[in-house]
């Protein structure tokens, strides 16, 4: 059991995550039902508005927030409880984070910020809806310093030990969101805030998308890795097995540090800006990715087998049977892998140069995205709650919720599959994303598009309608395991934090030597960004003065 108050610390934040979770969905819901022509919104609610809402609500701060409730709780279980410096950090940084995301939902309901999550110039949002955004990036490195603080302490107190896998996992994941936040930052604080505020009148638009895609990139490993934390350490505890290769484990996460930032310009291989040899070596180096993410398929299935095979499973796929199918804690981590594979495979075809041509800024792209972020991610969230929350709350996990969280992650399954199948379909065939309902004004090829069995916003709303059913029974089953749910009368009856053993007899020293992993990804970064960024800069067009669409 970790000390009470990094327990409170936790559930603080995956609170908020799904508060921020609750209308974020709401306004996925209303999307796709304008989107489906069937929804007039009341005069006050604009689509882009709603839009940005639900990028924001659940890309930014529903990930975030409940990620830092994993790392935190993890941090807690494996390095012993926190210190009063890291948790006035910790602390610091949650009301932060919070006050930011408060300022800049704020500024987005009161339509003073319809800039979609991603913010391109030259729209231009109100200066508090980036300051709002600043200050939730500041108030997560407060944190991400804290927990980084207490992995050092650690290791000073153990010194030439292996640090445990988990902590080991969270620190990579640290360096890699503040070591990304750097572009994010950059361009918020030195161009989008005087431009905001008026201090300057135009902005450069290509340098502020590149700063933005340096970042957010690796904001999508940023997801990810937590969700392969819970695949590689709590996975194979719950299947009753060990983890399969320590050394495996941590290298793969190590390609993530390196590979996550030099690859940005895949965002924007059809900006006319950039030249085609940067935009060829980010893609190059974009496919290097591929390698880590092998590396988990394979380790994946090596700990499927070991343990179906250790329960007595025989022959080629006989072991699949034994796994534990009725744990919803594991049926859902096994859709979500499920679900990668697609979505992994998709991500190759946007980043190849060529294909990208066809499904840049097209419905595909969204599709990709929610078979990505939306699936494997949320699924695995969902698999770490209903788990973690109990264990925080010290609460049981009833049967009948266990009951409806089957149904839940169900429904989230044919929803997404629903929903992404259309997208993806749409997409190619040329339906744009970033746009409310377009008709073409009755274009006759335009509207062959939408009638395919799949290929139609009816399939989109029905897709999204299950999804929004789902996350309100996750909702429900969520307030249940906070406030209702029967307490554990003893400590042994507690809900497990499944963390599996690890073998480090054959890991590598140097795989802990952060220095030179962070050296390398350095090395990286300016190989990839230095002279197109200096272009950029050095060769500005005039910039551009601001647009206020809505
Ligand atoms: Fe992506 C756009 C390329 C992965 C999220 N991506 C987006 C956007 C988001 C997003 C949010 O190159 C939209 C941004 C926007 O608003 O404009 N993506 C990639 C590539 C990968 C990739 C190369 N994306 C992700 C992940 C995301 C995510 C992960 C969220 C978590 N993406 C792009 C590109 C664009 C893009 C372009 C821009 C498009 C455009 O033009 O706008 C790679 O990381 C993928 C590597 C993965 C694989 C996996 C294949 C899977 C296999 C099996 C794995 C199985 C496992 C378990 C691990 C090669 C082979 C197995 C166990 C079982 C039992 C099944």
């Amino acid at each position: 059991m970790i000390a009470v108050k990094d327990r409170k610390l936790a559930l603080w934040n995956i609170g908020i995550a799904y508060i921020a979770f609750i209308i974020g969905t709401f306004c996925g819901l209303l999307q796709v039902f304008v989107r489906n022509d069937s929804l007039q919104l009341p005069k006050f609610l604009d689509y882009y508005q709603i839009l940005t809402a639900h990028g924001v609500l659940l890309a930014l701060i529903f990930t975030a927030f409940f990620i830092f409730a994993f790392l935190i709780a993890g941090m807690s279980k494996t390095l012993g409880s926190f210190g009063p410096k890291v948790s006035l950090f910790a602390w610091i940084g949650l009301w932060t984070t919070a006050i930011g995301t408060t300022m800049a939902t704020v500024m987005i309901i009161s339509g003073k910020a319809s800039v979609l999550y991603t913010f391109y110039a030259p729209l231009k949002a109100s200066g508090w809806y980036y300051l709002g955004l600043a200050l939730f990036i500041i108030g997560t490195w407060f944190t991400s310093f804290a927990l980084l603080g207490h992995f050092v302490a650690w290791k000073k107190k153990n010194k030439g030990q292996f640090s445990p896998l988990f902590a080991y996992m969270t620190t990579a994941t640290l360096l890699l969101w503040i070591i990304a936040c750097l572009g994010v930052v950059a361009t918020v604080v030195f161009q989008y805030l005087p431009w905001a505020f008026g201090l300057t009148d135009t902005i450069n638009v290509e340098l502020s998308r590149s700063l933005f895609w340096y970042f957010g990139h690796p904001l999508v490993y940023f997801w990810l890795l937590p969700a392969y934390m819970a695949w590689y350490v709590v996975m194979p505890k719950i299947i009753g097995t060990k983890v399969f290769s320590d050394s495996l484990a941590r290298f793969s996460f190590i390609l993530f540090i390196l590979f996550s930032f030099p690859v940005g310009f895949h965002h924007q291989l059809t900006e006319p800006g950039i030249d085609s040899f940067w935009k060829f070596l980010q893609v190059v180096l974009t496919f290097m990715v591929i390698i880590p993410t092998l590396m988990t398929a394979f380790s994946m299935f090596a700990t499927f087998e070991i343990s179906g095979r250790n329960k007595g499973g025989t022959g080629l796929f006989g072991w699949l049977r034994k796994l534990p199918w009725k744990d919803v804690r594991f049926s859902s981590l096994f859709i979500a892998m499920l679900f990668f594979i697609p979505g992994g495979a998709g991500g190759i075809i946007n980043a190849s140069f060529q294909l990208n041509e066809l499904v840049h800024n097209t419905l595909w792209v969204v599709g990709h995205f929610h078979i990505t972020v939306g699936t494997p991610v949320a699924m695995t969230f969902m698999s770490v709650t209903f788990w973690l929350i109990p264990y925080l709350t010290g609460r049981e996990f009833p049967k009948h919720l266990q009951k409806l969280a089957h149904i839940q992650i169900g429904t989230w399954a044919i929803g997404m599959l629903l929903m992404s199948t259309a997208q993806h379909l749409l997409g190619l065939l040329g339906a744009p994303r970033r746009t409310a309902y377009a008709g073409y004004n009755g274009n006759e090829s335009a509207a062959e598009w939408f009638q395919g069995i799949l290929s139609n916003h009816v399939t989109m709303a029905i897709g999204g309608t299950i999804l929004f059913f789902s996350a309100m029974l996750l909702v429900y089953i969520v307030a249940n395991l906070m406030f209702v749910a029967p307490k554990v009368q003893d400590e042994n009856d507690l809900v497990e934090f499944p963390i599996a053993e690890s073998d480090t007899s054959h890991t590598a020293k140097f795989l802990e030597n952060w220095g030179i992993w962070v050296g390398i990804a350095v090395a990286l970064i300016v190989m990839a960004y230095a002279l197109p960024l200096y272009d950029m800069i050095q060769n500005a067009p005039p910039g551009s003065r601001g647009f206020i669409t809505w």
